[in-house]
């Protein structure tokens, strides 16, 4: 079921997978606890994230655009570098930070499209221990590489 899921996931549109994550975690962020997050060696992503907090409004969106289209930028690139939790970390930070509205937010009233939905709902439908691989394996392969074998 998790390779399934992650390979529809990485059929949507960015637009679609950046919503959808979105979604994800206002569902399940309740349960990462920041005791968790200090866990991840996230002192490995402070720089990056810091640079993305001081960004205006349309560029921190175009950033997250870019990391799920693979598009070759230095913060993709070192994005890549990240550990699996680092980056999960990253996007927790990213979401938090959404939240408090410190980062851009998601468009008020933003619906998700009906395939990501699907994807959403089959997400949903896996133990916890699934989830966390799915979102594990959906982040991992995010931001940019040369190697072609890493890119989806
Ligand atoms: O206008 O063991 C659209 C750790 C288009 C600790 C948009 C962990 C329209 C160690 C694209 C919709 C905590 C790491 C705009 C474990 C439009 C450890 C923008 C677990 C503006 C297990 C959309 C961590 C945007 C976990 C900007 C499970 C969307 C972490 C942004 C999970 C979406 C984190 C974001 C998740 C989604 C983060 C930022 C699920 C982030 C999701």
């Amino acid at each position: 079921a998790v390779p399934a899921t992650v390979e529809s996931f990485n059929q949507l549109s960015g637009e679609d997978q950046l919503a959808l994550l979105w979604f994800a975690y206002t569902e399940m962020g309740v349960t990462i606890t920041p005791a968790a997050v200090g866990a991840a060696n996230m002192i490995f992503a402070e720089k990056t994230l810091t640079q993305i907090q001081q960004m205006p409004a349309q560029e921190q969106t175009q950033v997250m655009c870019d990391l799920v289209n693979h598009t070759d930028t230095p913060i993709c690139r070192t994005y890549s570098a990240f550990g699996t939790n680092v980056k999960l970390g990253f996007w927790y930070q990213l979401s938090e930070w959404m939240k408090q509205g410190i980062v851009a937010p998601i468009p008020e009233g933003y619906q998700l499209s009906a395939k990501a939905s699907d994807v959403l709902q089959a997400i949903r439908q896996l133990e916890p221990g699934q989830q966390l691989t799915v979102l594990q394996d959906i982040v991992v392969n995010m931001g940019y590489t040369s190697s072609v074998d890493t890119q989806k």
